[in-house]
């Protein structure tokens, strides 16, 4: 299993990041990552655990399972996002000599889900502000953009825009009503002044983006399973802030944490990264 990213990523690669606020980084894992992975996933579907979050409606047929916080509880979720090429990428992208870990979350789109990931920003979600995050969405299977591939609106992460949290089940929960509400950009494709990327992606690709970056992905109608787990990395200027309306991590932050302190916090946040630690 690799260590470091398959190939380097490149200062080019970084200048993309910033401008478009989404980047693909392919082959950054190897078969045995894949492998070790989807069994994971498996293991996941067949035992969910107290966070799973199933966003089918009944009747419908495939299934929409998203789970958060796995690597608190299974080893190979750990290894992925402590001990995998993924921390030292994040921190890359972000140009930051140490990153924590924030959260890991598990997208699996089965055969025939109807469900779509409505079009979103991630950082109006969770009990966290600052620039310095990043989210890494890593295929763990072929996916396309007719497979519920993820479609990102370049630059919108520097529209200023702090759009409503919206969750596929439609959790009323998260639902500030102060905030404005993302549009559906799937009815402005035809807008010039929209500038929308996607990728497809072979098992072991990494989509990279950033918190306020406007995103959505469809249904899967293809006969695959689309899997994807998204691992987020804090850096120097992330801030805990526990607004209402947001996800509740787990590890009791709130009971250790006061609003504005940095994103990071042994067992709960941990480092996951350091320059002077990858050097030696
Ligand atoms: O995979 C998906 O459907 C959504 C992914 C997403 O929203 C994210 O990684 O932030």
């Amino acid at each position: 299993m690799n260590k470091h990213p398959l190939r380097r990523v490149t200062a080019e690669d970084v200048a993309r990041f910033d401008e478009d606020g989404a980047i693909c980084i392919r082959n950054v894992f190897d078969q045995e990552w894949c492998g070790r992975m989807n069994a994971a996933v498996e293991r996941l579907l067949r035992d969910p655990g107290s966070r799973a979050r199933e966003a089918t409606k009944a009747g419908d047929p495939g299934r929409f399972h998203m789970n958060v916080f796995m690597w608190r509880w299974d080893p190979d979720f750990r290894e992925f996002a402590l001990n995998s090429p993924l921390p030292e990428l994040a921190a890359t992208l972000l140009n930051q000599d140490r990153v924590s870990l924030f959260y890991d979350q598990a997208f699996i789109k089965e055969p025939g889900t109807r469900e779509v990931t409505q079009w979103h920003q991630d950082l109006p979600f969770w009990p966290a502000l600052g620039n310095d995050i990043i989210s890494l969405w890593v295929a763990l299977t072929p996916v396309t953009l007719e497979g519920s591939g993820v479609e990102y609106v370049a630059g919108s992460h520097r529209w200023g825009k702090f759009y409503q949290a919206i969750t596929p089940d439609k959790d009323a929960k998260f639902t500030n009503a102060s905030l404005e509400s993302c549009p559906d950009f799937s009815r402005l494709k035809g807008d010039p002044q929209y500038r929308f990327v996607s990728w497809d992606c072979d098992a072991g690709d990494v989509i990279c983006h950033h918190p306020l970056t406007v995103h959505g992905a469809g249904a899967n109608p293809l006969s695959a399973r689309r899997a994807a787990i998204s691992v987020r990395y804090a850096g120097r200027d992330a801030r805990w802030d526990p607004r209402p309306h947001v996800m509740k991590c787990e590890g009791e932050p709130e009971a250790r944490l006061k609003a504005g302190d940095p994103l990071v916090l042994d067992g709960v946040f941990p480092l996951a990264w350091e320059r002077a630690r990858a050097r030696a």
